[in-house]
């Protein structure tokens, strides 16, 4: 068995000792160009042309959740794309999420503020039935993030293309849900992965639906909000705020209003990262299953390259 790396952005060195630990017997390599025909590779946004260069592939492994890059590229028709299923993502994503909802909602900036300007002060609580949590997107991520958010006893709702039974959340589902979902929200959070359905799906109308003094926590793509629609009901007043994770340039230029708006608070693509030993203990794993037989149905986090996810 042949297994090649090939992830832009990443250093092969750690991945490659990893892949070999985890397959003594076999050949792993970091890709160059010309090398030879390999059956599986783990791979974040490959240059086109080591697809190209390697049209036998079997599985292409992808070493994060969202494949919207991936996708974009020409791949082998017959190879089976794996993106990662949790890999110690989820409870990273429920703590950032927690963190900038309750951050949000117990004011923490601002008594920070106070503190800073020598201040003690006390600010009203809030009621948590006044913020209502919507988390777009139920699948892996989005489910352990509205879960752990009926832990802190907000009320949770969630939206999602099929639909959901999750226990304390109110579930919405499909085209025919939103308008409902979103209405039921003041908070918005939004784990979908990017497709064509769903590019832009944080837009002036959909976010003007959210309850007033709403609160927008991007964590998925850029490309999901309109960045213009959400600087323009920030400055209107019907978006109190918005904690933004991901953007459509990264690294975010640096003459784009989010750097610099006093109502947004921003972080570097890092609500969730790609634990490595996990990673590898994954993919390995499913590579063990692939080489056995096991039925492809039955691996989590095969790609559906018609959905788009
Ligand atoms: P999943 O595929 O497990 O879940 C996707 C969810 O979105 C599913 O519930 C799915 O519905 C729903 N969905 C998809 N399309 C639509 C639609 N058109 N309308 C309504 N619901 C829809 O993905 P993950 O939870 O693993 O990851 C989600 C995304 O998070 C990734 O694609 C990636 O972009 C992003 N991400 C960001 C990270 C970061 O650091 N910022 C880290 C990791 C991931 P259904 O269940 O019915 O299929
Ligand atoms: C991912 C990411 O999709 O890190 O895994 O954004």
């Amino acid at each position: 068995m042949n297994i090649l790396f090939c992830c832009t952005g990443a250093k092969a060195e750690p991945w490659v000792a990893g892949l070999r630990a985890a397959f003594p017997a076999e050949s792993v390599e970091d890709w160059a160009p010309g090398a030879p025909a390999a059956d599986y590779a783990v791979v974040w946004t490959p240059p086109q042309q080591f697809l190209e260069e390697q049209p036998q592939l079997k599985a292409l492994f992808n070493i994060g959740a969202g494949v919207d890059a991936l996708l974009k590229l020409k791949l082998p028709p017959q190879a089976l794309v794996v993106r990662l299923d949790d890999a110690g993502m989820s409870v990273q994503m429920a703590e950032y999420v927690s963190h900038a909802v309750i951050r949000h909602f117990r004011e923490f900036d601002g008594y920070e503020a106070d503190i800073l300007g020598g201040k003690w002060s006390y600010r009203k609580p809030h009621l948590r039935a006044d913020f209502p949590v919507g988390v777009m997107g139920l699948g892996v991520l989005g489910e352990r993030v509205a879960r752990t958010l009926t832990q802190f006893d907000f009320p949770v709702k969630g939206w999602s293309r099929s639909p959901k039974t999750i226990e304390g959340v109110q579930c919405f589902s499909g085209e025919a849900g939103m308008a409902d979902f979103l209405a039921a929200s003041r908070v918005l959070v939004c784990l979908l992965p990017l497709t064509p359905d769903t590019t832009n799906i944080m837009n002036r109308d959909t976010l003007s639906r959210l309850q007033p003094g709403a609160y927008v926590i991007n964590v998925a793509r850029g490309a999901h909000l309109v960045d213009e629609d959400l600087i323009a009901l920030l400055d209107s007043g019907h978006i109190a705020g918005a904690t933004l994770d991901v953007f459509r340039t990264e690294p975010l230029p640096a003459e784009h209003a989010f750097w610099k708006h006093p109502k947004i608070n921003i972080t570097p693509h890092t609500s969730a990262r790609t634990l490595r030993e996990e990673t590898i203990a994954q993919i390995a794993g499913k590579i063990r299953a692939v080489q056995s037989g096991t039925p492809i149905a039955s691996l989590a986090g095969v790609v559906d390259r018609n959905k788009g996810y």
